[in-house]
């Protein structure tokens, strides 16, 4: 179990088989890290102990089935570390990067999206070039809302332009690297949901004037709608041609995205906190979504998610790959495995990571013109460096909480 904090926290599982052959896996769930670093080291690695590394299919049976408390986050990354650590293995020992035994490349790189984001129009504007010079071929657009004095997913205006630096020396609104803040308790953000209504349309209608028809966007509303709300917004930003909407309404009740898409053609995206295909279920059934916001370290491994992948396929829904800097070089390298050999491919999300993070994990994955794409080294291709690491430290960090402006009441974040 390597727990590290190079740039931000990682809970990274190393498996090392009998032969000596190692496999990574992500475990990091941001700011609660210690309970799934605690659920591998206590519960899980001793049942490891003599089990034949390449039965992958049954150790996640085993541990799926046999906790009895099946599914939620914890659990759940928990299992998608030890999932992936042994397909690292088994690649390995087939000397072949692991897309190979996923069915092989279905195309040649997979599509990212980069995060955009000012404090008004002008910030953005240049916060998309500067995107656009990076490669990036689409681009989520975060805003300032007048009268709200920071929001989440915003960076300030040192790093907007430049989504470049390191966390050290951060403050608590840089959140291009850092959106957990390194401190004993969360900060506390404040919001206003009439506000924000009344800003974002504007801001895209902005976005498509400065930069046309052809560039895809997304946007980010952080599960804070009601769903008549989500139905207003999703209806309001038609005339921009959103690549999609996400999380607009808390993701644990399903139930509201009927009320929304009977409103809006805008797509939707949604599931970057789920952890199960029973999460899925009624959204691909009903046809109620577009894209899967699963991550491979949260979805429970390559194993399961594979299996959703597969399912949303029925419905022509596509992946869309949860890859903030809080998931890991080894959760962003199996979600990429995993992407380059499934059909129903559709955009995975993927903020750089610090030069930190990158210096301790070693990722030999690229991205050039728009796509990632996996290096052919044998495995998922990260390798961790313990000594590098070991000079950071685990330091409690949280994600902010949100709060009504008008009455200080917690909101959904
Ligand atoms: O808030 O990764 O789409 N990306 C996001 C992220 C999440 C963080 C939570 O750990 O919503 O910024
Ligand atoms: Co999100």
């Amino acid at each position: 179990m390597l727990v590290h904090s190079p740039g931000r926290n990682f809970v990274t599982l190393r498996i090392t088989t009998d032969d000596g052959i190692t496999g990574l896996g992500d475990a990091t769930l941001n700011g609660r890290e210690l309970s799934v670093a605690s659920y591998l080291r206590d519960h899980l690695a001793p049942l490891l102990i003599g089990r034949d590394a390449h039965k992958i299919e049954d150790t996640w049976q085993y541990l799926y089935r046999g906790a009895y408390w099946r599914r939620g986050p914890v659990t759940m990354t928990a299992i998608a570390a030890v999932d992936v650590a042994l397909w690292d293995i088994k690649a390995k020992v087939a000397n072949m990067p692991l897309y190979q035994l996923l069915g092989g490349a279905s195309r040649v790189g997979c599509l990212a999206y980069g995060h955009a984001s000012g404090r008004d129009n002008q910030e953005i504007f240049d916060s998309i070039r500067h995107h656009q010079e990076l490669g990036y071929k689409a681009i989520r657009v975060q805003s300032s809302i007048p009268g709200l004095n920071s929001v989440y997913g915003v960076a300030t205006a040192a790093n907007s332009a430049t989504g470049t630096g390191s966390a050290k020396g951060a403050t608590s609104t840089r959140y291009d690297y850092e959106p957990a803040r390194r401190s004993a308790f969360p900060v506390e953000e404040e919001w206003d949901t009439r506000a924000y209504l009344r800003h974002i349309p504007g801001v895209f209608e902005a976005v498509r004037n400065e930069f046309g028809p052809e560039l895809p966007l997304l946007h980010d509303a952080h599960h804070r709608l009601t769903p008549i709300q989500a139905a207003k917004l999703g209806k309001a930003l038609e005339p921009y041609d959103l690549f999609w909407l996400e999380d607009v309404t808390p993701a644990e009740n399903t139930d509201a995205f009927r009320l929304i898409r009977q409103h809006t053609t805008t797509p939707l995206a949604v599931g970057e906190i789920f952890n199960s295909i029973y999460d899925y279920k009624n959204l691909f059934e009903e046809q109620l979504i577009d894209y899967v916001r699963s991550p491979v370290s949260h979805g429970g491994g390559i194993t399961p998610l594979k299996k959703i992948f597969d399912y949303a396929a029925v419905y022509q829904i596509k992946s869309g790959v949860h890859g903030p800097t809080d998931v890991s070089p080894v959760g962003h390298a199996a979600s990429l495995h995993l992407s380059m050999a499934i059909h129903n491919y559709g955009i995975s999300e993927y903020m750089r990571h610090s030069p930190e993070t990158l210096e301790v994990f070693n990722p030999s994955y690229t991205f050039e013109n728009g796509l990632i794409r996996p290096s052919s080294e044998p495995g998922i291709g990260v390798t961790y460096d313990d000594v590098i690491a070991s000079q950071y430290e685990y330091e409690s960090a949280y994600l902010p909480v949100n709060r009504l402006k008008l009455d200080g009441s917690l909101h959904d974040w």
